[in-house]
This record gives C-alpha cells, sequence and structure tokens, in this order.
C-alpha cells in the first residue's frame, strides 16, 4: 500500500536472549528525532484515528501484539504486529487506527519529527478532502 511498508530488522539471538539494533537513517528511512511508546491498553479500546500531513513514523510491537488498520481514499489494510524484529513504516497522510492490543503489549513508535499537533488530521472527511488530492 502506498506509504506504508514492513520493515525487517536484524535480530541477534543467542543463549542470553535477542537484540534488535535499529539505527536511523539505515535501518529505517529517516532520522529518529523522537520516541514514544503505548503500553497498558486495556481490552477493546481502540487509538489513533487520525493521519499525519508530514510525519514519517516506524512502529514496532515489542511485547504483545497488536492490528494496525492503514487506509487512503483507495486502498485499506489491516496487519497484525507481534514480532519485534518487525516494523510497521507509515508515511505521510496515511489514516491509521490501532486496535486488539493484547495484555501487556508494548507498541514503540520511532518519528522522524517532534511532537506537533498541527501535523495530526484527526477528523476523517477532513483526512480525505486532504489527501484526495494527493492519491
Ligand atoms: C500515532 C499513533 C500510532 C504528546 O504530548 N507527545 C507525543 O509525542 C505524543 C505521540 C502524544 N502526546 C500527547 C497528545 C495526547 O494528549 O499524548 C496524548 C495521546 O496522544 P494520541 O491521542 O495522539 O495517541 P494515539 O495513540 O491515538 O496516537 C499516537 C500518536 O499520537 C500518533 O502519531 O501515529 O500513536
Amino acid at each position: 500500500m502506498y506509504n506504508v511498508a514492513l520493515v525487517k530488522f536484524k535480530k541477534f539471538t543467542d543463549k542470553y536472549g535477542h537484540l534488535t539494533p535499529v539505527e536511523g537513517k539505515i535501518d529505517i528511512p529517516f532520522e529518529i528525532k523522537r520516541i514514544y511508546y503505548i503500553s497498558n491498553v486495556q481490552e477493546g479500546v481502540a487509538r489513533g484515528f487520525h493521519s499525519h500531513r508530514k510525519l514519517h513514523q516506524v512502529l514496532i510491537c515489542l511485547n504483545g501484539a497488536v492490528k494496525i488498520k492503514v487506509k487512503n481514499p483507495h486502498e485499506e489494510e489491516v496487519i497484525q504486529l507481534s514480532e519485534s524484529s518487525v516494523g510497521l513504516y507509515i508515511g505521510p497522510y496515511v489514516w491509521r487506527e490501532i486496535f486488539d492490543f493484547t495484555e501487556g503489549s508494548v507498541l514503540l513508535a520511532l518519528a522522524s519529527e517532534y511532537y506537533d499537533e498541527d501535523d495530526y488530521i484527526r477528523n476523517y472527511d477532513f483526512y480525505l478532502e486532504e489527501a484526495q488530492k494527493r492519491y
């Protein structure tokens, strides 16, 4: 889907466990300016329901599993993340909804920009209006 891609990272496994490195501009296509993580999401709760205008992000499920619906005016897909060495790249003008968080799941986000509420489109009709000019 346009502006969405799964990214597979290296995973070093030995008798001490797993280690996955993620380097900005090497493993993902941007410099990382911000990280945040989402945890303790109760059953039945869904998050997201917005798009960004400029932001590039990679989402990685560090523990448990989570589903992410990505949409643009013409396409829609649901991706389950359940592996800490796989990231989901989401670029600008992709609507996202995040749901089915399993108990104890932790979703890490690597972001290309500092937090800026003006970059969000949180109304789906406004999203369609802006996105239709770009797709
Ligand atoms: C996204 C999905 C995957 C901040 O103050 N700084 C931050 O860096 C972030 C990300 C959020 N916030 C504040 C803004 C809200 O008052 O934290 C509160 C919850 O944020 P929001 O409702 O946007 O959370 P989600 O889970 O719906 O969306 C977040 C990201 O905002 C978004 O960029 O793609 O996770």
